[in-house]
């Protein structure tokens, strides 16, 4: 049985690099994206999925360059007139972005689950590789800081990573149950190698390996576990990651990040500037990722070191 299919674990913008490089390199019936959904949320009463959303709009060649998250050549009627109508505007929703939310809580108010959603827009937006929620039951990322519990956007959006974290939680993370198809492709004895995509550990990929079976099967799915660091030359390429590894009193360092995936790893890939022990194999090469051919670079890379470990 040839084992041909890669699992990619991935939150959204950083992690979205990688699996771009991956569906460039990989045939679209080999590569199976599992999408973080802890940072879902309610919101002017439409159900937002951003990491699902990046990922999909990514390969759908559709994503906003700038931001990496929304849709290029995007108009903003719809937030300008919330703005007029005091309504909430920290959380921008293009015109065409808000559509598929307002279609998305349309079908999850029928009764559609979100990878049923998720795969008809895939379709409709000419996706070829699967990308699936972790799960299909609700699972939210929270942060402890000074002032409380928050939900995750509005500290990572409305309050710009501002608030000290003290703590995450992935509330319903113990309930939620281990999306079907990716636990069916995990014990399909058909996987080539499971990776881990640099997205930030805490936020983007622990929500994933907190979903309970998640762990279990990817560490008995036969094929070897990589991870990519988010860290590059002791700071991380965007977003909180290094700010909260200071805030949870870890060194800003790829070992540290990779001691958040404990006893996963069977390689890791790490930026020449950030080689240190972890206990996994180490691979050095450049791992940001500024242009399309560092992504299809650096997915070539990840593919043949995962293949060394077999
Ligand atoms: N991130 C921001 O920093 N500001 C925003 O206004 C914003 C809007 C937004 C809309 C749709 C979407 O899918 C993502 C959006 N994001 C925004 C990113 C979002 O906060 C994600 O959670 C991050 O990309 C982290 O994964």
């Amino acid at each position: 049985m040839s084992k041909s299919l890669v699992v990619a674990l991935s939150g959204g913008v950083g992690g979205a690099k990688l699996v771009l490089g991956l569906s460039r390199v990989l045939p679209a019936d080999e590569l199976l994206v599992v999408a973080n959904t802890g940072d879902d949320f309610e919101h002017l009463g439409l159900s937002i999925c951003p990491d699902i959303d990046t990922l999909t709009y990514v390969l759908a060649g559709l994503d906003n360059p700038v931001t990496g998250w929304g849709r290029r050549d995007e108009t903003w009627s719809f937030m300008e007139t919330i703005t007029a109508l005091g309504g909430e505007d920290w959380f921008r929703l293009g015109d065409r972005d808000l559509a598929l939310h307002v279609e998305r809580t349309k079908r999850l108010g029928a009764g559609q689950t979100l990878s049923q959603i998720t795969a008809d827009v895939c379709r409709r937006l000419g996706v070829g590789p699967r990308v699936l929620p972790m799960s299909d039951d609700r699972v939210r990322t929270r942060v402890r800081s000074d002032s409380g519990w928050i939900d995750f956007q509005d500290y990572f959006v409305r309050q710009q990573c501002r608030p000290v974290v003290q703590e995450l939680a992935f509330t319903g993370a113990a309930d939620a149950r281990l999306q079907p198809d990716v636990m069916a492709a995990l014990g399909s004895g058909k996987v080539r190698a499971v990776m881990i995509c640099p997205s930030n550990p805490f936020i983007s990929i622990e929500p994933i390996l907190a979903v309970p079976g998640m762990r279990a099967a990817i560490e008995n799915c036969g094929a070897p576990v990589v991870a990519v660091s988010p860290i590059v030359g002791g700071r991380a390429v965007k977003g909180p990651t290094a700010k909260m590894m200071q805030e949870l009193g870890l060194p800003v360092s790829s070992a540290a990040a990779a001691g958040r995936y404990d006893g996963l790893l069977d390689g890791y890939v790490v930026d020449a500037a950030d080689s240190g022990d972890i206990g996994a194999k180490l691979h050095v090469a450049p791992t940001l990722m500024t242009t399309l051919a560092d992504r299809e670079a650096l997915a070539r890379t990840v593919l043949a070191f995962a293949d060394s470990l077999t």
